[in-house]
């Protein structure tokens, strides 16, 4: 019976889930496990995954870091986990969107000739051509995403060609940024992976592809064609086209585990690597989102709201994006910056432990009495805030409960706004991502959205959805055609009593509250009047 593995190399940690698939029976996860990188690994001296620097638009972190962790996690599940290896039929994984790692012209010998008695890290680290990755969380390169707009034609043409405006986080705008400052570093590169393509080529020691999937988070890739865009490759950066990996689909196989981790390790020869993906493309399998009218809400670092898109539609405001999605059709996202980090921000002002933030939000009321957050602690992406800075209407900042309330509903309010683009009609919503273990949290989900929400069996779905992903490789490299519904039957399913049903009242509060949060957030961005007199109002009407 085959197992498959799945990483999730995520901004602030690496996890790997096991999986057990019987032909026709049942199905399990067997062994799952994290690495966080700040105390697993505090020799890189990140801090939520990110390495210091003076500029506070600026976010990198470490390849080498990635690598490391990979290899004391490959290590574990050999020696640790219990595992019956020679069962290992495949393996894939999800990667941070986004972030860009850049290999010199050694890299390729090095990766070739791995020596299994020495550290991964170590014997990759002279193959880089930059020592550091600029990750999701950079919103440094405004100046670059209007340039390569202005020379794509605009930022409409830009959207129907790549699926999304330039956006700071975006691989293109950071590799032309990088360009311009370090050209002599540019020029030595041979290679320009995403963080998932990259961990791909360790593990097969080999020049792994980039998936369609994560190759739509680059603001470099045609949708239509699912090739590079000639025209947003030359708005970029010169001979970028020789610096990236070819394209493929999501379940193409990049080869044969590298010997490093079959003589390091004991790993079987001849375990299939299955290119990986975006964490978000990957979530999408991971709670089973391979039919219309569902959406999902992932609560990590960043928080996500994300749907399955069989036919292509760009969002028109703007603010979304459309990527692959590992079914070869595509996926609708928003991503909003400020999510568990702003969470965890307004829970430790407060002094607050998670039971303590439950507790604020069970014994204050729905609406907040018209007290708001805009919890903008850093830039922005949706909407789009290049100045950070919070804004409270009517909130005082030392009122800890309050303010608890007032960032779970902004983030919830934020959410339900800027995803009227997607047309979904949303009745049930998944919920994903550590926070999603919380139910006060998801009582204002459902509510706001006057949907269900679920809870799933397996909190990391990037990381089951990267095991599942593997499977279906190995199902469609061995000539079967498996609907996706079968690869994810018996790991996606709800968790039995997790549903969590709108309370009407709410939904009609909310309601009214929904049009009074966006004149705030109007208003703090400097497009519309002062929104006090309609809080005023909703607080008459609902804060008894
Ligand atoms: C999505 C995005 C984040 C990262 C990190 O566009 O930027 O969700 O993938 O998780």
């Amino acid at each position: 019976m085959p197992i498959y593995l799945g990483f999730d190399s995520s901004t602030q940690s690496l996890s790997a889930i096991v999986i057990e698939v019987a032909e026709g029976g049942e199905r399990r996860v067997l062994f799952e496990r994290s690495l966080r990188f700040d105390e697993d690994l505090p020799a890189y001296g990140t801090r939520n995954g990110v390495l210091a620097g003076g500029d506070p638009l600026v976010a990198h972190s470490s390849p080498l870091m990635w690598a490391e962790a990979l290899d004391r996690m490959m290590g574990i599940i050999a020696t640790e986990s219990g595992l019956d290896l020679t069962r290992l039929a495949a393996i894939s994984g999800s990667g941070q969107q986004h972030g860009s790692v850049y290999l010199g012209a050694d890299a390729q010998k090095a990766l070739s000739r791995l020596d299994p008695r020495r550290e991964l890290a170590g014997q990759i680290a002279p193959g880089l051509s930059r020592p550091t990755a600029p990750i999701w969380m950079d919103s440094s390169t405004s100046r670059q995403c209007r340039e390569i707009a202005e020379a794509v034609g605009g930022d409409e043409e830009l959207a129907r060609i790549s699926g999304s405006r330039a956006f700071e986080r975006f691989t293109g705008p950071q590799i032309r940024k990088f360009f311009q400052e370090e050209p002599d570093a540019y020029g030595r590169t041979r290679r320009i992976h995403l963080v998932s393509s990259f961990l791909a080529t360790l593990l097969a020691g080999r020049d792994a592809p980039i998936d369609r999937g994560d190759g739509a988070g680059m603001n470099l890739m045609d949708l239509r064609a699912g090739d590079w865009s000639d025209v947003a490759l030359e708005a970029t950066a010169p001979g970028l086209s020789s610096k990236l990996p070819p394209l493929a689909d999501a379940w193409s196989i990049v080869g044969p585990l590298a010997p490093y981790w079959v003589e390091r390790y004991g790993f079987p020869a001849g375990v299939k690597v299955v290119a990986w993906s975006g964490d978000n493309p990957c979530s999408l399998i991971g709670v089973g989102l391979v039919r219309r009218g569902r959406l999902a809400i992932s609560l990590g670092t960043s928080d996500t709201l994300f749907g399955f898109m069989p036919e292509l539609r760009v969002d028109p405001t703007g603010q979304g994006h459309v990527f692959g999605s590992p079914t070869g059709h595509f996926m609708s996202l928003i991503c909003f910056k400020n999510g568990s980090l702003a969470r965890e921000r307004v829970r430790d002002a407060a002094g607050y432990d998670w039971d303590g933030f439950s507790a604020a939000l069970r014994r204050t009321p729905a609406g907040n009495r018209g007290r708001i957050l805009l919890p903008w602690f850093e830039p922005e992406i949706t909407p789009h805030v290049a100045e950070p800075g919070e804004r409270r209407y009517r909130l005082d900042p030392s009122d800890a409960a309050a303010n608890v309330r007032a960032v779970v509903e902004a983030q919830m309010l934020s959410m339900s706004l800027h995803s009227k683009w997607m047309e979904v009609e949303v009745d049930t919503i998944y919920a994903t991502g550590g926070a999603a273990r919380n139910r006060e949290i998801l009582q204002v989900m459902s509510d706001v959205h006057d949907a269900e929400v679920f809870q799933l069996e397996v909190g990391n779905s990037a990381c089951l959805g990267a095991a599942l992903r593997a499977f279906h490789a190995d199902e469609v490299a061995r000539g079967r055609r498996t609907p996706w519904e079968e690869i994810t039957r018996g790991f996606v399913e709800p968790r039995a009593g997790s549903r969590i049903a709108p309370e009407p009242s709410n939904v009609a509060l909310y309601r009214e509250l929904k049009p009074i949060y966006e004149a705030c957030e109007r208003h703090a961005q400097g497009t519309g009047p002062d929104p006090e007199p309609r809080l005023a109002r909703f607080e008459g009407e609902y804060g008894s």
